[in-house]
Formats: structure tokens, sequence, C-alpha cells
């Protein structure tokens, strides 16, 4: 309707008009009716990325390791703290000694552990230590700190649903009055009732983030192995496993999902595209990954995202093993998830 024979000099006048009035005229909108967003592929080599986090603790002390995090923006939104249109991602270093004050806030975290030993993270009453390749769920609003109680660098990335929250005007954040919270959980508390595919005997299944704190990455890795060696690969995604809420089979949160997959060496994968956005985190091996046309070679530790239907193709030069997450939950409940295979 916008093109120019319509266009009697009456109409254009119109449109000129209700502008003043903050309206617009719907038949000459430009604005994208299409999959996709304006973000872009984009990888973040851990060799870059680690020489940085170090040094960053140079510049940025003790007192404010909590935030000491390097935002991992999409090239298009930069100054937004946003790696998509819908998810934060960083990356994270804490130093022996150090602890990262406890506070809360309405977004939703998780953390993949990527290096060092010796980090704990507090929730919600309960310590976890940290060990690389764990996830790690941090529920909304729920009291969290962290620390390092070992002999070197400890890094994670945080994956946060903050784009959410501020998309709604729903972020709220409060630090708590001590550094650190009460631990009134032992150790291993929430592993011990929702761990093990049993639950307490009154848990409803309902909605809300998973009770369990972390699932290690030793689990994970087996059961990988074990789906790799005994069923048929996907096309796209190799082996993979997404991880549950145990008290509903859902997902860790209302609006994150988190997976794991493994590439046999020598996996070249089918292109996929859906309308999630994704982060990925290379837990082990090396390969390629092709998004939207654009070719990265990635290796352990590396940090690559594809946005909302870009086309993304795996391939393996030796067996990998990949942990992402993703916005699926949020477009699951609302029902605006596509998915398909390409070619
Ligand atoms: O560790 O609690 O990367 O609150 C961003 C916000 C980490 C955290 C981030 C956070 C945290
Ligand atoms: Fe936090």
């Amino acid at each position: 309707m916008s093109n120019d024979a319509t266009q009697t000099p009456e109409l254009q006048a119109f449109s000129k008009n209700i502008r003043g009035l903050e309206l617009s005229p719907l038949w000459e909108r430009t604005v994208s009716q299409k999959p996709g967003t304006p973000c872009v592929p984009y990888h973040w080599r851990w060799e870059e990325l680690e020489p940085l986090l170090l040094k960053s603790c140079d510049l940025i002390d003790k007192k404010n390791a909590e935030r000491r995090v390097l935002m991992l923006e999409n090239p298009v939104l930069r100054g937004q703290s946003f790696i998509a249109n819908t998810l934060f991602t960083g990356l994270q270093i804490i130093m022996p000694g150090e602890v990262a004050a406890a506070h809360r806030h309405t977004p939703n975290a998780l953390r993949f552990v990527v290096k060092g030993e010796g980090a704990y993270t507090a929730v919600a009453g309960e310590r976890a230590m940290m060990h690389p390749g764990d996830f790690i769920v941090t529920p909304n609003w729920s009291w969290h700190d962290h620390g390092n109680i070992g002999h070197g660098p400890v890094v994670w990335m945080d994956g946060l649903d903050s784009a959410f929250t501020r998309f709604f005007g729903a972020t709220f954040r409060e630090d708590y009055p001590s550094e650190t919270q009460p631990l009134y959980l032992p150790e291993g508390a929430s592993a011990a009732s929702y761990g093990s595919s049993l639950l307490p005997v009154d848990i409803k299944p309902g909605e809300g983030p998973s009770p369990l704190l972390r699932y290690p990455y030793e689990r994970t890795r087996e059961a990988l192995a074990h789906l790799a060696q005994n069923q048929p690969l996907h096309a796209a995604h190799g082996a993979m496993l997404r991880y549950a809420n145990p008290a509903n089979g859902k997902y860790p949160f209302p609006t994150m999902a988190a997976f794991m997959r493994l590439l046999p060496k020598g996996f070249a994968g089918k292109k996929y595209r859906s309308t999630e956005n994704t982060v990925f985190n290379v837990a082990e091996g090396a390969g390629r990954v092709v998004i939207a046309g654009e070719a990265f070679d990635f290796n352990p530790h590396d940090i690559f995202v594809a946005p909302s239907w870009c086309e993304t193709a795996f391939s393996a030069r030796e067996e990998c093993v990949i942990f992402s997450y993703s916005d699926r939950p949020a477009q699951e409940a609302t029902g605006f998830l596509r998915e398909e295979l390409v070619g």
C-alpha cells in the first residue's frame, strides 16, 4: 500500500499531519515483518578472553570482585549488555580468597563453569562447589554469593534472562546486608532432594525454576557418551541432551533452556535454524560452526552466539562437547517457536 501510486498529495499531507500527534500510518510501515533479528552471529575466542580476564583482576580490586564480569555484547547491541535480543552473557573471574558479595535480582541466572577449581556459589542458603563443565542454577530472587577458597583463578560464564526483565520493566535488585548469606542447608541438600530421579513426597509438579542447584559435569558427560554410543545421532545436533527441571520435567527456568551436545570426531552436521537465540560454550574439542554463512573455527572455552533464525551447522575436527542455552521455554510458552532442518 505504501507504493507511490497510492501517494496522492492529500494522503501525503495526512501522513505528515498525524506524525505530530505521535501517530504513524501502518500503510507506510517499513519495519521487518520477517523472522530473525538485527543481531549477528559472533565468536569470542578463549585465547583472547583469558588474558583479558586475568588483566581485569589487576584493575578491579577484591572489594569489587562481584562486578568483575566481561559482558559479551552482540555487535549490534553495544551498550545494551546483551548478546542477543533476549539473553545476557558474562564471563566472571574470581581469585583465591575473594568473595563476590551476596545479592538477589529478578533475572534468573545460570552458570557454566569454564576453568579452575576451588570456587563455590551459595544460592538460597546452600553452598555448591563449582567444577569445570558444571551447570548451576540461580533462580530469580534467590540470594547468591560466590567465593574462591582454592589456589588459582576460577572462571565461569553467566547466562541471564535480564533482557526479559528489562523488556517488561520488571528489573529489581537488592544487596544482602552482609557480604555472605547464612548457609542454612548442608552442601548437597538440593542434590539429595532432587538429584536422583526422586522427589520429596510433597512436591507437586509446578512452574518456576529448577530446585536442583548443580548439575555436575561427570554425570552429564557420562550420559552423553552413552547416548552417542547407543542411539542414532541427530542430523544437526549430534547427541544432545537437555537439562531438565526435576520438579516438573520442563526447563531449568521459565525463560531459558540449557543443553549439552556431543559431536563425534568427523561429525558433519546438517544446517538447522530456529527462532531461538542461542549461546554456545565449548566444553571440549575443536571444530567449525557456520552461522548464517559465517564460519567460525572454535576451540575449548570459546563462546559463540546464533541469533534467531540463523542457519547453524557444526562440524567436529575432534570429538566435541558443547554447552548451550537459549530462550526456547519463553518461545514455547508463547507459541512463537519455529524450527527446521535446512537441506
Ligand atoms: O554473579 O550474580 O554476569 O548478578 C551479571 C549479574 C553475574 C552474578 C553477572 C549478576 C551476576
Ligand atoms: Fe547476581
